[in-house]
């Protein structure tokens, strides 16, 4: 763990106009099936006996969508500069297509309520909500989510384009895709090969396809949010080198390498390749689009052994030895630095980089009116230094976003995993900012 003394890290550490803000996404935080919004496969995904804790669902979540203008004031409140946010497909086209007008007009007051509180807006487009009569097309297996989503994305900067400082198309497509269509743990649940190679491609195909649309209308500033994995082989042995060589093409370089190198992996495409849809080859150009930005989202390491005798990618995980959190996820800040570098070095250069979320579940408890998470003050300090000693390595970052503003609905786990600055009681939806939230805000306060 850290040294208390990285608690003493504020903005003034970091270069000028650095950016420093908190992340939340829609079904999460937001509430949702009213307001005009249709279904997504999330709702039908929890309301599916075992794929989430206690069946729990995103119906009320924080009920942000009433209770936005005092969210907002929490983060104006702690010095922030930016917000990251995402909006949801289903609330802007409930079938997947029309558009929703009281969709649009909850963004637009969002949007305006952050500019009036200082706060810059980076919208995320796709934080999960596929609208259900999509997924009844079979959703990220159809080729053609690559124009439903530039149509949807389209739409949505129509309204909104002229006030965000940033878009992101997808948030993390390693979840959008494997764990979601081979490891089954999110919706829709599928646990398939074919269906994850399908996923893996289309999920790159509707981010190129949509950055290429929003490029044509002229908009600026345009990314893509992807998450990493630090990952260590259980062993020196070839096998286990081998397997770590395999997770770290699914999950780290899978993405990037093809949006920056218009390829895939080898280690990977050696078991997906007969399940690729046809030509999909043909499709790299339109994948690799030129970004205005990279967000990079970091949680934890895995070590990895080879898993003999079971099918590709024949892997199993090996627990770790460093504390863990709520969630059993490993501490290990190092694993952000390396992936800021690494990002960098191999693939995109000076091209400016967001921490867009890093953060940490805790079991928080309200004791007289407050919350002490000093865990997580220093998850948060140690995570802000090794954000710290990448640029000092030339890494071009330019923010850091904690995930989460609020403790919300963490999708297979419920409502159990808190995340957090502020503490959230499900009952009745009082906040309380926990002391992660207070040493946050006076490390951003600029004394003046
Ligand atoms: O809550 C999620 C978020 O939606 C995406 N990134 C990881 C977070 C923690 O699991």
């Amino acid at each position: 763990m850290s040294p208390i003394s990285e608690a003493k890290l504020s903005r003034f550490d970091f270069p000028e106009g650095f950016v420093f803000g908190a992340a939340t996404a829609a079904y999460q935080i937001e509430g949702s099936g009213f307001g005009g919004a249709g279904a997504s496969h999330w709702d039908t995904f929890a309301a599916t006996p075992n794929n989430v804790v206690r069946a729990e669902d995103g119906r009320v979540a924080c009920d942000h969508y009433h209770r936005w203008p005092a969210d907002l004031d929490l983060l104006q409140a702690a010095h922030m500069d930016a917000y990251r946010f995402s909006t949801s497909w289903a609330r802007i086209m409930p079938d997947g297509r029309k558009i929703n007008p009281e969709g649009l007009d909850f963004y637009d007051r969002l949007v305006d309520g952050m500019l009036e509180r200082g706060l810059k807006p980076f919208q995320t487009l796709y934080h999960w909500e596929m609208p259900s009569a999509l997924a009844d097309l079979g959703g990220w297996t159809n080729r053609d989510v690559a124009e439903w989503f530039a149509d949807y994305a389209e739409a949505t900067t129509r309204r909104l384009g002229d006030r965000v400082a940033a878009i992101a198309t997808i948030n993390e497509p390693w979840c959008v895709a494997w764990l979601s269509h081979f490891m089954g743990i999110h919706a829709p649940g599928h646990r398939d090969i074919r269906a994850a190679a399908r996923a893996m491609h289309h999920v790159l195909l509707a981010h190129g396809r949509a950055v290429q649309r929003l490029r044509g209308m002229g908009q600026a500033n345009l990314g893509i949010v992807l998450n990493f994995d630090h990952t260590d082989p259980a062993s020196q042995s070839p096998e286990d080198l081998a397997a770590a060589d395999r997770w770290d093409g699914i999950f780290n370089r899978w993405f990037i390498e093809g949006i920056t190198r218009k390829t895939y992996p080898e280690a990977v495409l050696a078991g997906l390749s007969s399940h690729m849809p046809q030509g999909w080859e043909k499709d790299m150009d339109l994948i690799g689009q030129k970004l205005d930005w990279l967000g990079v989202n970091y949680y934890t390491r895995h070590t990895v052994a080879a898993a003999k005798d079971t099918p590709w990618p024949a892997i199993r995980d090996v627990p770790g030895n460093l504390p863990k959190t709520q969630m059993g996820w490993e501490i290990y800040p190092q694993g952000l630095e390396g992936f800021l570098v690494r990002m960098a070095r191999d693939y995109v250069g000076d091209l400016p980089l967001y921490v867009t979320e890093n953060g940490m579940a805790n079991a928080d408890v309200v004791e007289d009116g407050a919350v002490s998470d000093r865990i997580r003050e220093d998850y948060l300090f140690a995570h802000l230094a090794a954000t710290k000693r990448a640029i000092d390595q030339g890494a071009q970052v330019k923010g850091f976003f904690y995930w989460s503003l609020l403790d919300n609905y963490e999708w297979a786990e419920g409502y159990d995993k808190r995340f957090g600055l502020v503490h959230v009681d499900f009952q009745t939806q009082k906040r309380t900012p926990k002391s992660s939230y207070h040493a946050l805000a006076r490390a951003l306060a600029r004394n003046d």
